[in-house]
């Protein structure tokens, strides 16, 4: 349960190393556990090519809507201990890792600084984090509501290829 006023938000789940589904599948869970955030919606798991890093080992990506009455720091405090409790370790930047949550999104609000940036800088050409949020908003719960009018219209801004699944972001079956 939450109460008092709630914003809406984006994460963005990426694993790959160890059994990449089951990481996922927990920080879905620890997120739905957290007081004060409220998982709305998952996508589907896609299995995409590493990109902008040496990793070699495919990713398994996936989205998630919530609300939420925490802030952006709180909510990126609440991605950071998920991380931590997952056994990702903050080594080399861009290495292997159990799990990644970034903040793709926090409504329609726009920062920068060295901690957070808002949206995620680099959403916007990376097809692992644009096909699954397209699926959210094509789907129920959120395709009926005009509350998420303003994430249609920066997805809508996108090229099409970025937006719908192709080998590089592929449905992930169990
Ligand atoms: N995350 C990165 C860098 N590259 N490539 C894919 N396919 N999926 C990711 O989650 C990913 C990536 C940095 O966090
Ligand atoms: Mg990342
Ligand atoms: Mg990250």
């Amino acid at each position: 349960m939450m109460s008092g006023h709630a914003s809406q938000a984006l994460l963005a789940l990426g694993s790959n190393l160890g059994d990449r589904a089951a990481f996922l599948d927990a920080a879905v869970a620890s997120l739905a556990a957290e007081p004060g955030v409220c998982v709305l919606a998952r996508s589907s798991i896609y299995e995409t090519a590493p990109i902008g890093t040496a990793a070699r080992a495919d990713f398994l990506n996936a989205t998630v809507a919530v609300a939420t009455t925490l802030g952006p720091e709180g909510l990126l405090a609440v991605c950071q201990r998920i991380e931590s409790g997952n056994g990702r370790v903050r080594s080399v930047p861009n290495a292997p890792r159990t799990l990644d949550v970034d903040m793709v999104f926090f409504g329609n609000e726009e920062r920068c600084s060295a901690r957070l940036t808002l949206p995620h800088p680099r959403y916007a050409g990376r097809a692992f984090v644009c096909v699954p949020l397209a699926e959210m908003l094509a789907l129920p719960p959120l395709n009926a509501e005009r509350g998420w009018d303003w994430l249609r219209a920066r997805l809508d801004a996108l090229p099409g290829g970025l937006r719908h699944p192709s080998p590089a972001c592929r449905p992930w079956k169990r």
